[in-house]
């Protein structure tokens, strides 16, 4: 029951007021060290420090989290709700900071209790709830949804253990060990534990009779978990809107079976608890790789159902008709693993609030978006239908009824095309039988986005061309990616930051990024480009530090920083880097001393994780490690070439190495990499890209001028038939990279055999991802690289280019476009 008027005006009153004046900031940072940390005075260490300091900061987003709340519930717009089984965040103090403008202030409080805001920043854990670029793109929309006050949530899985964390042993392998990032507590969860909703799974249907006399289809049975609700404030940057992100946790229904307890069997007594706790303990390590695990699965199906219950309800509170249901909600699905919300929400409709199956459908698909980040076929879900009749035996039913509808339309459209039926028909015909998560995505969304432009002209080519005929080529649409300026130009590259600030005369360009274009006059300016190279020298003297402190090896920041970082996948080709880096070795080894004195060093830096399963993925790290080993130690080489392996890359080490490329490397088969949006952290912050022709690189390219970026490759529309014709004619390797591999089998990097089921990617069954075929186009882009880095002019003006060029993918125009074009959507001012 809520409070009288009078009692209203009383709470008002006595709100909790900001915090106007360090002292303020210094008070409310000992408040929250004696009461919540419950430390003495003489025992604050930094870690103790970094946690009051941020519980002082949360207290300020948390007024910003209710006003937001209040706002929507009076206004009671439509939402939008982006389901993503990752969110990437990384660190949040330092962004929060920013986003409330008071980091200033903070640092002086700080520094005046005796501490460095510095040293704090990097006592905080990265939140890695994400493989990769899926997980780290829907952190980007949350915050460019929160600066541009669109009502948008985020809904997800609270993982106890992120993405594993990797240590590289002294052989040069990866190992894995647990990410609990949770061990010091997380100033920036609130568990909402009077948002708990049930959660069944297994059982069996039944038909009952309901109120009004009609039987109806029911799922009893089984068992149930609870879902508990943690809420993650999301600040928008120079707006008082703050944006959410809902995690949802597993607790058992059954705290302890006393009568198995009672009988002595303690162990069955806790099962209830044990299941519910593995349940969201831990992030699948793949990314664009399905592991078809039924843990995967009810993770999926826990989450979806949990939010829908949740949306459902905040939707009855509005006293609305069903059928206005798509004119208060648009739900997006993060590629296929929430698909199971399609059939979910079409139970409810049907099984519990009664609607008719045409109207609920109409509903739902008036509601879902699927966006495709992907055409990797091993990384689209399929679920084996006997695994779902036994985890969710009404969805099962469900989607095959929703097959039988589709199918029947189709029939109807085009009679007698039964090839067209088994090209879009969502239960592939395989012993057993399976569920093709990504059609049932088509059938049940209004719009399907790739991530860029060539990508979703793939999608419609390649994934499905039989759904163009039966839903016409609207129903498509191309969405390019976009990553948050706030954190991969403003808190990365204060350095860069300040000048582009002084220069433009403004800080509009943080929110507007097209505002970058007006750098493009001061391109060939000779005292702009020396504080533009000035800041890059800084950004790459920074990282040198890094990696001296933490790794022991010294690099010269006059060397050229040359960069890939990203996950460790066989169609991302880091592979093709390192065989690229012998062949670079072979030759400084066969020159003489005057040869030597006219190349340019170079610094090669590698980064990324490999899936814990994924033996080749691992091998290329140990060869990267191993060929590191051989070069670094190598004196006649000295700075003319060093190798790099940066482990356990993630977000926070991100900002630190974005600043530092003079190159950065994304070099994907083309057609393979859907987007990428590291690239465009790189060339934001002034790298150049040595890259294919795929994903967003075309773009970026015809954004920034192609002569700005070097690009090489073999072209998508030709590797269909040159990976036809190697299975035929087999693989005559390059001869460059013949003869790094014959350098390789003769141990000059340790044992060769190991490498073996490497180098045979290369030649058995086909060079799939066409590392020989591209191999020389490589080398000349290296060498043309090469020869352009020293020419200090022309590269400053390139690299004023390449920032100057970034305007169209901040995330915020790529949110604008999703909400438009998509989710229908108005932003609803703070102010
Ligand atoms: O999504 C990014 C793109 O920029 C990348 O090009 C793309 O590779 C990446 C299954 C994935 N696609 N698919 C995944 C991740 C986890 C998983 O379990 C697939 N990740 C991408 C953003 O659009």
């Amino acid at each position: 029951t809520p409070l009288e008027e009078t009692l209203l005006e009383r709470w008002k009153s006595l709100a909790p007021h900001d915090l106007a004046s360090t002292t303020d900031i210094e008070k409310s940072i000992v408040y929250h060290t004696t009461y919540t940390l419950c430390r003495h005075r003489y025992n604050v260490d930094k870690t103790a420090m970094y946690s009051a300091t941020s519980h002082s900061v949360r207290d300020l987003l948390l007024k910003e989290w209710n006003t937001t709340q209040e706002r929507l519930h009076v206004t009671n717009p439509k939402r939008c709700y982006y389901l993503s089984m990752e969110f990437l965040l990384g660190r949040a103090l330092d962004n929060a900071l920013y986003c409330l403008s008071t980091k200033k202030e903070y640092a002086e409080s700080v520094k005046a209790l005796g501490f460095s805001m510095e040293d704090l920043l990097e006592e905080e854990r990265d939140a890695a709830l994400g493989n990769g670029g899926l997980g780290r793109l829907a952190a980007c929309y949350v915050d460019s949804s929160a600066t541009l006050e669109y009502p948008v949530w985020g809904y997800g899985l609270r993982f106890k253990y992120g993405i594993f964390k990797q240590i590289i042993n002294n052989e040069g392998y990866q190992d894995e060990t647990p990410d609990y990032w949770l061990s010091h507590g997380n100033p920036w969860e609130l568990r909402r534990d009077d948002i708990k909703y049930d959660v069944q799974f297994y059982g069996y249907v039944a038909t009952k009779m309901n109120d009004a006399g009609e039987s109806r289809l029911s799922w009893e049975g089984g068992e149930k978990m609870y879902a508990v609700a943690y809420d993650m404030p999301i600040p928008g940057y120079d707006t008082k809107n703050c944006g959410n992100i809902r995690l949802w946790e597993s607790q058992p229904h059954n705290l302890f079976d006393f009568g198995a307890f009672n009988n002595g069997d303690y162990d069955k007594a806790v099962n209830d608890q044990k299941r519910a706790n593995n349940l969201t303990a831990v992030l699948y390590p793949n990314d664009n790789h399905d592991s078809g695990k039924e843990l995967r699965l009810k993770q999926e199906y826990f989450w979806v159902s949990a939010s829908l219950q949740d949306i459902i309800r905040r939707f009855k509170r509005s006293k609305r008709p069903w059928k206005e249901f798509s004119d208060q909600v648009a739900l997006q699905l993060n590629d296929t693993h929430p698909i199971m919300a399609i059939a979910e929400l079409q139970r409810l409709l049907v099984d519990v609030e009664g609607l008719a199956w045409d109207s609920a459908w109409d509903i739902v698909t008036k509601t879902f978006a699927f966006t495709n980040h992907t055409v990797l076929p091993e990384a689209l879900e399929r679920w084996s239908v006997p695994l779902m009749e036994h985890l969710l035996p009404r969805h099962m039913q469900i989607i095959y009824d929703i097959n039988l509808f589709f199918l029947q339309k189709v029939e109807k459209q085009f009679p007698g095309d039964r090839d067209l039926l088994n090209q879009v028909s969502i239960i592939e015909e395989s012993q057993p039988q399976q569920v093709r998560m990504a059609y049932l995505a088509v059938v049940g969304s209004h719009k399907v986005n790739g991530v860029a432009a060539l990508h979703s002209e793939l999608v419609k080519k390649d994934l499905f061309p039989a759904f163009i005929k039966c839903f016409g080529p609207e129903k498509f649409i191309n969405i390019t990616n976009g990553i948050t300026p706030r954190r991969w130009l403003y808190q990365a590259n204060p350095a860069l930051r300040d000048i582009i600030t002084e220069t433009l005369g403004s800080e509009k360009w943080v929110t507007h990024l097209d505002e970058l274009a007006q750098l493009k006059k001061f391109a060939d300016d000779k005292a702009f480009q020396k504080k533009w190279m000035d800041v890059k020298y800084r950004n790459k003297q920074r990282l040198a530090k890094w990696i001296s402190t933490n790794m022991g090896i010294d690099v010269s920041p006059d060397s050229l920083f040359d960069i890939q970082v990203k996950r460790i996948h066989e169609y991302k080709r880091q592979f093709l880097n390192i065989l690229g880096v012998i062949h670079r070795y072979r030759e400084l080894c066969e020159m003489n001393d005057s040869e030597r004195s006219k190349v340019t060093p170079r610094v090669v830096i590698f980064g990324g994780k490999a899936a814990p399963g994924y033996f080749v993925a691992k091998l290329v790290i140990k060869l990267i490690n191993s060929v590191a080993k051989v070069v670094n130690n190598d004196e006649s080489i000295g700075d003319l070439l060093k190798v790099v392996f940066i482990p356990d890359y993630k977000v926070s080490l991100a900002e630190i190495i974005t600043p530092a490329s003079d190159i950065s490397q994304h070099i994907s088969t083309a057609g393979t990499e859907a987007s990428g949006t590291s690239n465009m952290k790189f060339v934001l912050n002034g790298g150049l890209i040595l890259g294919t022709v795929d994903g967003a690189n075309i773009e970026i390219r015809d954004e920034i001028g192609e002569e700005n970026i070097f690009m090489f490759g073999t072209l998508a529309d030709k590797v269909p038939d040159i990976r036809h014709n190697q299975k035929f004619y087999g693989v005559l390797l390059d001869a460059n990279l013949q003869a790094v591999i014959d350098l390789i089998e003769s141990g000059a990097f340790g044992d060769a055999s190991i490498f073996n089921p490497l180098i045979d990617t290369l030649t058995y069954g086909g060079d799939y991802y066409l590392i020989s075929e591209d191999f020389d186009g490589y080398l000349k882009k290296q060498t043309e690289v090469d020869d352009t880095f020293r020419d200090k002019t022309l590269w400053a003006k390139k690299s004023i280019m390449c920032t100057a060029g970034m305007g169209f993918f901040s995330s915020d125009r790529a949110v604008r476009e999703y909400a438009d074009k998509i989710w229908n959507l108005k932003p609803i001012p703070s102010e």
